[in-house]
């Protein structure tokens, strides 16, 4: 039914193949390796060629600091420039556990790796073929886990937190707005090499970019160095999505352990995944607006606004049964759908705030990926028919715009809608990949 789209999705993850061994997001706007992105196209690049799907994920291990940290880009090729800021600007090099062999920026990414290993071991038929792969990777997992625990949960809660707004993903969410508002960043002349390629209303604003590179600015005088971080940054916040998925990638490596024989690695990862879940619950579940919420580890104040990262908790089984009847409700409501003529998706922001925009990157706007661990998460739960809408709607999004980096959540006038940012996608091309060929079954009633 979905071959036309499916040629098209294979066709974008072999298009942004690159020669080293991985695959950029989007020729042009991001044209080097992405952490969290790197892991969504190892799972749909797995249903077609299990081969790159395991040279994608050594190609990102490259990147990995002595220390465990894994960044959030690897300028495997720094000649590019068509991306700004470039590895030069991140000078990562300037903390000793940076790899000399290659550049990477000194920032991380939601951390998808653990879970992605065990995707890959769930879609290929040939498992055996997998286990060398899993053996030399899980110790880089369990390294990344450790650094996160060690290093960015000060004291000891279970919640990690994150130093900078590119580590959530979400980079231009109003949750920022909040912290913005706490400091002041200096004016800056900016060489923004986002808006030659994109629709500048897609994107975030000038003053926005002034505060992502401030923050560059102060990790590079304080040598990336995690304790000067942790004392001086102005930005230290506990993101529900970051903490879900380094909760989802523990229970993962806990099934790989068993798999490959490394059961002595349980017991850590037990309760690292316990310590994250029970501290999301006591702290971060809002119950008057039915979703976590994000906390400002340094204004030790929540920053009290639904988004669609409140939302992933399901994908880590973090919520108890009748929270996630709650959220369930929340996703259905307009908050997330808007008032009439919406896709059945989960927008990126509130669309009731006076701070939501449809356009603009991540304060509205629908994305594949997000609404891909949302939907996991609702199986989970058995809400299979909410689930079902998620995975038609995203399909039916993908044969009317392509295969954009994010969507608008409304239809326009005449029952289309727009897609928006980089083209031929590659995240949004992985998932439609594994929403065909893993989810046929999911039909929704209501049609
Ligand atoms: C900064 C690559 C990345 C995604 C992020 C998305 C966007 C970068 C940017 O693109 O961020 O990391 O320059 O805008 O927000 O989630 O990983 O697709």
């Amino acid at each position: 039914m979905f071959d036309r789209l499916l040629s098209q999705a294979e066709r974008n993850l072999r298009q942004n193949w690159q020669e080293v061994g991985c695959t950029i997001p989007t020729s042009g706007l991001y044209p080097f390796q992405w952490m969290w992105d790197s892991g969504f196209c190892a799972m749909g690049l797995a249903h077609f060629d299990i081969e790159k799907a395991m040279q994608e994920i050594d190609t990102l291990f490259k990147g990995q600091w002595a220390n465990g940290f894994l960044p959030h880009i690897i300028f495997h090729d720094d000649t590019q420039t068509s991306y700004y800021p470039g590895a030069d600007v991140h000078n990562a090099m300037l903390h000793p556990a940076s790899p000399k062999h290659v550049k990477t920026t000194g920032m991380t990414q939601p951390p998808v790796v653990g879970f992605i290993l065990w995707q890959l071991y769930e879609i290929v038929e040939d498992k055996a073929q997998l286990l060398p792969f899993l053996k030399r990777n899980f110790p880089k997992v369990m390294a990344l886990h450790r650094y996160l625990y060690t290093h960015r949960d000060p004291k000891g809660e279970g919640l990690v937190y994150i130093q900078h707004n590119w580590e959530s993903g979400a980079d231009n969410s109003p949750i920022w707005d909040a912290v913005w508002h706490t400091f002041e960043a200096p004016n800056y002349t900016l060489p923004r090499r986002d808006i030659q390629h994109v629709n500048a209303a897609q994107r975030p604003t000038h003053r926005e970019y002034e505060y992502y590179i401030y923050l560059i600015e102060l990790f590079k005088e304080w040598r990336y160095d995690d304790a000067e971080i942790a004392a001086k940054s102005p930005f230290l916040v506990q993101d529900p999505m970051f903490n879900t998925i380094l909760a989802y990638s523990n229970l993962c490596m806990i099934e790989l352990a068993k798999i490959i024989g490394e059961e002595e690695a349980i017991p850590q990862l037990q309760a690292w995944y316990d310590a994250t879940k029970q501290a999301m619950n006591s702290k971060l579940f809002d119950e008057e607006l039915g979703g976590y919420v994000h906390y400002d580890l340094r204004n030790e104040c929540p920053i009290r606004m639904l988004t669609s990262s409140s939302m992933v908790a399901l994908f880590a089984g973090i919520p108890s049964a009748e929270r996630a009847q709650r959220m369930v409700e929340v996703l259905q409501s307009p908050v997330f759908r808007g008032k009439h003529n919406e896709y059945r998706l989960v927008a990126s922001f509130n669309t009731q705030d006076s701070r939501f925009d449809a356009a603009r990157y991540w304060r509205g706007p629908v994305w594949l990926v997000v609404n891909w661990m949302i939907m996991q998460g609702l199986l989970r739960y058995n809400a299979d028919e909410l689930a079902a809408q998620i995975r038609e709607d995203s399909l039916q999004l993908i044969t009317e715009n392509s295969f954009a980096e994010y969507f608008d959540p409304f239809k326009g006038e005449r029952g289309h809608t727009k897609g928006y940012g980089g083209k031929n996608f590659s995240w949004t091309s992985a998932i439609v990949i594994d929403l065909i060929k893993r989810h046929a079954q999911l039909v929704s009633k209501s049609d």
